[in-house]
């Protein structure tokens, strides 16, 4: 090592500070991917990628919780649908869409969530148009840092359980920056 780098000396002198600078800036950047990926999971089935389940912790009071994606994607050449849920944590599982009512945001069930092919469809908390899972009257309230395990029904694809992260997301990470 010590060989090479005295070689590499004279010829990189003019540019050694940008050189430094850059791989600084690689090193940052490898540390916060290492830190997102360490705060994300996913799941696959077939072309599709199931990507960040999770659910927001429970307000006091409540019976039901929602579930978001970072997103959906399929990869394949043919659309898919997701088209039911289903967990031990809640009596059942709707799939709902997120809805302007003039000034009130109102949410209504849908009987699928359409995932057409080569496409990332995101599904994250808030904003018009948006789908989540709903989970109708949940045994215990959902707390922070709790997982449980969920299963997906694609018309297609077929069935995938998947392991749900409570958390409470961080703001600035919403649907509005990815209408669709
Ligand atoms: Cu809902």
């Amino acid at each position: 090592m010590h060989f090479t780098a005295m070689r590499l000396r004279a010829p990189l002198r003019t540019t050694g500070f940008g050189l430094v600078f850059m791989a600084s800036v690689l090193f940052m950047g490898a540390l916060l991917l290492g830190a997102g990926q360490a705060q994300a999971h996913d799941f696959r089935l077939g072309d599709l990628v199931i990507d960040h389940p999770y659910a927001t912790p429970s307000l006091a009071g409540t019976r039901n919780g929602s579930v978001y994606f970072k997103s959906l994607r399929n990869r394949g050449h043919q659309a898919d649908r997701l088209v039911a849920a289903r967990t031990a944590v809640a009596e059942r599982v709707e799939l709902h869409q997120m809805h302007m009512d003039g000034q009130i945001m109102r949410m209504r069930e849908v009987s699928a969530i359409e995932l057409p092919a080569r496409t990332e469809v995101h599904l994250r908390h808030g904003g018009a148009g948006s789908h989540h899972l709903m989970l109708i009257n949940l045994k215990q309230p959902l707390k922070d840092g709790d997982r449980f395990d969920l299963e997906l029904v694609f018309e297609k694809a077929g069935t995938r359980q998947v392991n749900v992260w409570v958390q409470t997301p961080r703001p600035g990470h919403t649907s509005h920056k990815h209408p669709h």
